[in-house]
């Protein structure tokens, strides 16, 4: 039985700031008249995600807790497979969590079947999961990660902290055939 209560007002609270902020930020009357509009793109990548072509390598920013979108059960502020990262197929990718959150949180990589059951005691790639994620980071901590995308296919980041996964803390990762460079995704 899960003990937090949902909040969907907070919910829409936040995603009218969100919006609010994405408008005031990416205003089409910058001064300089610059292309605005991609560099806060630009930007707006740089939030969750950092590409080393020469190493092929992937960095995903997983922030848990960013914000009260779905309660906090969130990493980047989105729950319920609203993120979504895409990595090249063969591309390392290291994980970097952060926790702004009262409660422990955590990330592993899951198949979707897992995903369905909630299983997330086995990441789907070795080493795709941070360290001991039942136990999880605590508030103010930073934890890494780091795998090969081995397989195409979608993926589940889900929380591995008991009943996070549950409440919708999850994320999804697609490793791609077709992609040529990392990038997200988001409603
Ligand atoms: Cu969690």
């Amino acid at each position: 039985m899960s003990t937090h209560a949902h909040a969907p007002h907070a919910k829409v609270l936040g995603l009218v700031l969100l919006t609010s902020l994405v408008l005031t930020g990416c205003s089409p009357l910058q001064p300089s008249g610059r292309s605005s509009q991609a560099d806060h793109a630009a930007a707006s990548v740089a939030q969750f995600l950092a590409s080393r072509p020469a190493s092929r390598t992937a960095v995903l920013k997983l922030a848990a807790a960013d914000g009260n979108d779905n309660s906090g059960y969130n990493f980047d502020g989105y729950a319920n497979g609203q993120l979504v990262f895409t990595v090249p197929v063969g591309w390392t990718v290291e994980g970097v969590l952060t926790n702004s959150g009262m409660m422990p949180h955590s990330a592993i990589i899951i198949s979707q079947q897992a995903q369905q059951t909630y299983d997330v005691s086995t990441p789907v790639f070795p080493g795709a999961e941070t360290p001991d994620p039942s136990q999880g980071a605590g508030m103010g901590q930073a934890q890494h990660f780091s795998f090969v995308a081995a397989k195409p296919g979608v993926y589940v980041i889900a929380c591995g902290i008991s009943g996070h996964d549950a409440d919708g803390m999850w994320d999804t990762l697609v490793v791609s055939a077709a992609a040529k460079a990392p990038g997200v995704t988001r409603p």
